[in-house]
């Protein structure tokens, strides 16, 4: 069942509070790290967008990587951070390890196998990922670092990048975005055997998120913990937050499995690991209601936001109506998804498109075959749209459809 958080709960572990020499060897192995990592951040069209008959990674996707929306001072994605790490930098002092810079092409085994996730796992499917080459991927989430990290010999660590995920098109889904991984491995002397080690680490993590969503959102918001499944957790939690009307889900974290602690450099030892969605944080915190604006360069949003200003709410500078088209068709009996089908929506209409919503579905008694109806919805963010520009989008749109994902247009 999910539980209400306490509204301003900020609790703190005091055995955990302790700047060590130990705390000051990871600061400085942090900034090895990031020394190593930051060589490696430049890559090639060639090696991204290859020919290999598994790549499915588009123009507007390569178009994307070294963004780095992060790092840039005055943009809301690191606005957050910065207000992130000062919360552990406050809480903790020099204890946890910052990497910002690790590369997003990473390998397939790093992605999924070294966080255990399953073969069979509908993550690994080339719907949901983009794959370079069988072995190499867009990492999917940070916690692809979770294991080198670790046998590197970090044992506090917070990883901050852009990840890539084929997805559905709405106002909180975007096919690029950022997250923070924050891992802790607890210290001995916290629990004397494995099943209190696991408790005190739930108790720990919990802890920490809500007193970091006291830190900040104050006490004005809504929250809910809600049970979850990950393969490199267990027990698993996603924290929502009710934001415009809706329970928003902004991170998902838990108890680290034993299997990969074990096998990094950490044999029995106790760990609790997040996962951050940046822009999920920074729409509420800041009253953004659609994703695609961080990544508009219209200095209407641009100007809205300077490095440490917290408080800024976003005013809309103008709104444009939204302009909806149907699109019908039958099922390819090859199969048919919904990712594909917003890919595809993507890639002919960019940002231009808001929201891809499925609104009818009927299978024909007699020809056993399965007709969707999809309303798309276009919309700038900074300028009206001319009905000829849609007429063509769409147009464009239909004919990628039947041409690509073999569908039948009715
Ligand atoms: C993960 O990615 C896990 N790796 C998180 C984790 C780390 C769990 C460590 C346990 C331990 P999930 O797929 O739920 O989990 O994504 C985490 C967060 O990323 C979500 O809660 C959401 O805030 C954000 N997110 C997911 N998909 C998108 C998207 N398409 N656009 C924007 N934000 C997204
Ligand atoms: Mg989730």
């Amino acid at each position: 069942m999910p539980s209400r958080l306490a509204s301003a709960c900020s609790s703190g572990c005091s055995a955990l509070r302790n700047v060590s020499r130990q705390a000051e060897n990871r600061r400085v192995k942090g900034r090895r790290l990031h020394a190593v990592a930051a060589e490696a951040q430049t890559v090639s069209r060639e090696e991204v967008l290859t020919s290999h008959p598994f790549n499915n990674v588009t123009e507007g996707i390569f178009a994307k990587i070294g963004a780095n929306l992060h790092r840039r001072p005055d943009h809301p994605i690191c606005i957050i951070k910065e207000a992130i790490y000062a919360f552990f930098d406050e809480r903790q002092p020099g204890v946890f390890a910052k990497l910002e810079d690790l590369h997003p092409v990473v390998t397939a085994k790093a992605n999924f196998d070294e966080v255990l996730v399953p073969a069979d796992h509908v993550s690994r499917n080339p719907n949901d990922t983009y794959y370079i080459d069988t072995e190499t991927v867009l990492r999917c989430h940070t916690s692809a670092h979770q294991a080198e990290t670790l046998r590197k010999g970090e044992r506090a660590f917070l990883v901050t990048g852009d990840v890539y995920r084929r997805d559905t098109i709405d106002q909180s889904h975007y096919p690029v975005f950022h997250q923070m991984e924050g891992v802790k491995v607890l210290d001995r002397s916290q629990y004397s055997d494995a099943a209190e080690g696991a408790k005190v680490a739930e108790q720990e993590l919990k802890e920490t998120l809500e007193a970091l969503a006291a830190h900040l959102f104050g006490t004005g918001i809504e929250c809910r913990w809600v049970d979850a499944y990950f393969p490199f957790t267990d027990p698993s939690f996603e924290l929502e937050i009710f934001f415009n009307g809706e329970w928003l889900e902004v991170l998902g974290c838990g108890v680290m499995e034993q299997q990969i602690l074990d096998v990094n450099g950490c044999e029995g030892e106790k760990a609790w690991a997040f996962g951050l969605g940046l822009e999920r944080l920074a729409m509420v915190l800041f009253a953004i209601p659609d994703i695609r604006l961080f990544w508009t360069s219209d200095q209407r949003f641009t100007k809205q936001f300077k490095a440490g200003k917290l408080n800024a709410k976003f005013k809309p500078y103008s709104k444009y109506p939204p302009c909806f088209k149907d699109v019908s068709f039958w099922l390819p009996e090859a199969g048919f998804t919904e990712n594909n089908l917003c890919e595809v929506v993507r890639g002919h209409a960019g940002d231009l498109v808001e929201s891809v919503v499925l609104i009818d579905s009927f299978t024909h008694p007699k020809k056993q075959r399965t007709s969707h109806c999809y309303r798309v919805a276009y919309r700038s963010m900074d300028r009206s749209l001319t009905d000829e520009e849609i007429n063509d989008i769409q147009e464009n749109v239909r004919a990628s459809l039947a041409d690509q994902l073999k569908v039948e247009l009715r």
